[in-house]
């Protein structure tokens, strides 16, 4: 072999051992890039974590909350309808904190049959409050929620437009075993609302059971929306639901049914002759509103103003937030004792000895219900 062709080979073998050491270093570089990669992301992912699980303090919640931060808003209703004990001891304290910068707002109740409008009312309603510079926070009082595990504001695509606005907060209807506890729910939602500055709330419910009557006592004015019929509007309409009203709104007045409103203004005018005048000294009026074509919206904004302005010279407005907050104290207890009492193991089983007592004539219900009672306080 010539000396040339040694020199040519060993230039040859230079060349490969280099490029061979290249390719296994920038391997063994992209591998430690990769596993370094893996570190970064797990790190990140684990900080991530963990402080999406450390809950903020109450400090931090009450403070973030009334500079108006709704991140916080959202998180703190949150903990109130979680049914973890410890975030409920802590949504107390957040809310007992927050009350003194609570009660500064108008609280409206709409409510109306499935399909009536109210979500189309609300959002046209709410974005006329918006752009008269008022902060809208819109809740619901849903009973079938926790049935079908939808809610009444779960399509927030309904609201789209309120949805977008910064000035408007809408948070879907909770869920819960008891129409109560769902009511009470929203109620103190209300308070964490105003204090992050909510200046009117809406709360929409769609009259199943007794919800009606639930957000009536947590509301300062009770609206309720129609579609004119055939003439019998009044049929079908629960008792108790139009003496309640501050105002019946026939909406979809608009089109064809324009002629048909007049007919159901004049029928519901009649009917609201029948019932005693309201201890306010406000005449409930029946008013025609086209949510989907933004007719009537304004009319309404303003007759809700003149109620409160009416009823706060009065003082009515004050009797009756305490009246509402001494229903919602009795309310609380009654649930909590109803509760307290029938999820008590002895009790259940005794229940069932004594209904078995009943049903052969061993017992009355009076005698049974005081043995009852008698244990109950015996073990509590
Ligand atoms: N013509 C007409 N249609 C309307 C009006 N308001 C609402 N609608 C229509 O009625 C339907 C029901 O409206 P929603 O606003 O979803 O009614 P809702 O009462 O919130 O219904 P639920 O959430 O199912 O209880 C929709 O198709 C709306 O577009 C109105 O003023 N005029
Ligand atoms: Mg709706």
């Amino acid at each position: 072999m010539s000396f040339a062709s040694i020199l040519f080979i060993n230039l040859l073998f230079k060349i490969m051992s280099s490029i061979m050491t290249k390719k296994q270093s920038s391997k063994s570089l992209q591998k430690e890039g990769s596993s370094n990669l893996k570190t970064t992301s797990i790190t990140s992912a684990n900080i991530i974590k963990s402080n999406r699980s450390k809950s903020p303090s109450i400090k931090k919640f009450v403070k973030e909350i009334l500079a108006g931060n709704v991140s916080y808003l959202s998180r703190a209703i949150t903990l109130i309808e979680s049914t973890n004990k410890k975030h409920q001891k802590k949504a107390n304290i957040i809310l007992e904190q927050c009350l003194p910068f609570a009660n500064k707002s108008v609280r409206i109740g709409i409510t109306g049959v499935p399909g009536v409008g109210k979500s189309t009312f609300i959002e046209v309603l709410g974005k006329h409050l918006t752009s008269n510079h008022k902060k809208v926070a819109v809740l619901a009082v849903d009973p079938s929620s926790s049935l079908n595990k939808g809610s009444i504001l779960g399509d927030k695509t309904r609201m789209e437009e309120l949805v977008n606005d910064k000035n408007a907060y809408i948070r879907p209807s909770p869920s819960g075993s008891s129409l109560g506890g769902v009511a009470r729910k929203t109620r103190e939602s209300i308070i964490l609302c105003e204090a992050a500055g909510f200046d009117t709330i809406i709360i929409e419910t769609v009259g199943v059971g007794q919800s009606e009557t639930m957000v009536h006592s947590m509301v300062d004015f009770f609206l309720l929306l129609k579609i004119a019929g055939a003439g019998d509007e009044l049929q079908g309409i629960k008792r108790g639901i139009i003496e309640m009203a501050d105002a019946i709104v026939i909406n979809k007045s608009d089109g064809e049914n324009i002629k048909n409103t007049h007919i159901a203004k004049i029928e519901f005018s009649r009917a609201l002759q029948l019932y005693p005048p309201k201890e306010s000294g406000w005449k409930p009026k029946v008013l025609s509103a086209s949510a989907l074509k933004n007719i009537g919206i304004d009319i309404i904004s303003n007759m809700i103003d003149q109620y409160i302005c009416l009823t706060k010279k009065q003082g009515f407005f004050n009797t009756k937030r305490n009246n509402q907050n001494t229903f919602w104290l009795k309310t609380t207890i009654e649930e909590s004792l109803y509760n307290s009492f029938f999820k008590n193991n002895k009790i259940s089983i005794d229940l069932q000895q004594e209904i078995e007592l009943l049903k052969n004539g061993k017992t009355t219900p009076f005698n049974a219900a005081s043995k009852l009672l008698k244990t109950y306080h015996g073990e509590t």
